[in-house]
Parts: C-alpha cells; structure tokens; sequence
C-alpha cells in the first residue's frame, strides 16, 4: 500500500489541485483564452521532456512488467502530443516559446531523478500521472461534451489513463517506502500546484 500512504500523507495539497480554479474553469468553459493558451505552450514543453524522461526511466527498469508499464505511457505521448499540436494550430500558437523557469526546474527534477534510482523515479512518475488524473477525474462527469476543451479533459481522466495509473501504483506497491521517496511525491506535488498557479493563481 505505499503508492496510497503517498497520497493519503498529501491530503491537504490534494485537495487544493481538485478544486484549484484552473481545472474548475477548464471543465466549465469560463478559462479565459489567454490562460489556455499559457498553459498549452508551458505543458507542451513539460510533456516534450517528459517523454525524455520516461525513456530514461524505461532503461533503468527492473524488468519486463515494469518496462511494458512504461511503454504503455510511451506510446500514450503519440496521440497526446499531436492533441497539443492541433490546438496550437487551430489558435497560432508558437509552441517553441521560452517555457517559464519554474517548468524548466520541474522538467529537470524529473529527469534528475532517474539518477536517484529507480525507486524514488517510478515514485515520481506515479505522483505527476496520479495528480493529472485525479484532477481531471475530478471534473469529467460534470463536463460538457461540447466544453471548448474536453479533449484535454478526456485524455488524462479516460478508462485507459486510469488503468495505467494503477499500473504505475502496483509498480510503487512493490517498494518499501523510503525518505527519499517520501520527498519526491512531496516535491511533485508542489511543482503540480505551482505550475497552475503560474498560469492562473
Ligand atoms: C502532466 C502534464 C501529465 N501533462 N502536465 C503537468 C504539469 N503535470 C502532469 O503528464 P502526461 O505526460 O501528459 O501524462
């Protein structure tokens, strides 16, 4: 049970990514244009690293379950990243733009922990999917299927994304909680809320 201990030690933060106002006005359609079109550009940088990041991580793998996981949530990146490259399209954004520091930190934590092992890495790789689709879980049922960014909402709170992220707890439920691994779901956790906060505080 050390994925669950992990998020029930995070209940307070947990609650304030479910009802932070970017996800509420993401699913009611009230997120002003600008704002999406930050985050967009921010989180196309974060997922172009992260995909780095995953098969960094795919390399240190114990083994073939944990490697099948993680081609999983390689192959998922396919479809998502051409998701981000329609919108930005369809609104002319640039998505070369110089991403904030704070993304740069976060997407260099990620990458920085495939070092500490892969405990601690498979920890942090399960705490950034986990928080995606609890939030996004959060606010599906209540979203329109015509809301201007359902897609968005679809892709981190689908049946499939759900299933790999239990996935990703059964791989975090074969290690014995340690410090280290304690410190980086915390460190997650709050590059997650700082992240919306930089975008709609
Ligand atoms: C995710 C994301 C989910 N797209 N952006 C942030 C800031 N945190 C988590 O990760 P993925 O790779 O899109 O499933």
């Amino acid at each position: 049970e050390t994925a669950k201990e992990l998020v029930n030690g995070q209940s307070s933060a947990w609650r304030r990514m479910l009802t932070h106002p970017f996800v509420a006005r993401t699913s009611d359609g009230t997120l002003p244009r600008e704002t999406f079109d930050r985050w967009l550009t921010e989180d196309y940088y974060f997922v172009r690293s992260f995909q780095v990041y995953l098969a960094e991580l795919s390399a240190i793998a114990p083994d073939d379950e944990a490697r099948e996981v993680l081609a999983g949530g390689v192959a998922a990146l396919v479809p998502e990243l051409a998701l981000f490259e329609k919108a930005a399209a369809g609104r002319g954004l640039d998505l070369a733009v110089e991403p904030s520091l704070l993304n740069v930190g976060y997407s260099s934590y990620l990458l920085s922990t495939v070092r500490e092992g892969w405990p601690v890495a498979i920890t942090v790789l399960y705490a950034v999917e986990k928080a995606y689709y609890d939030a996004w879980a959060s606010v599906r049922d209540t979203t329109g299927p015509d809301t201007r960014y359902a897609g968005f909402i679809a892709n981190w709170s689908s049946p499939e994304f759900a299933a790999y992220v239990e996935q990703l707890a059964a791989l975090v439920d074969r290690e014995v909680l340690t410090e280290a691994m304690e410190l980086g779901f915390d460190r997650v956790v709050r590059f997650e809320l700082a992240f919306w906060d930089l975008v709609h505080g």
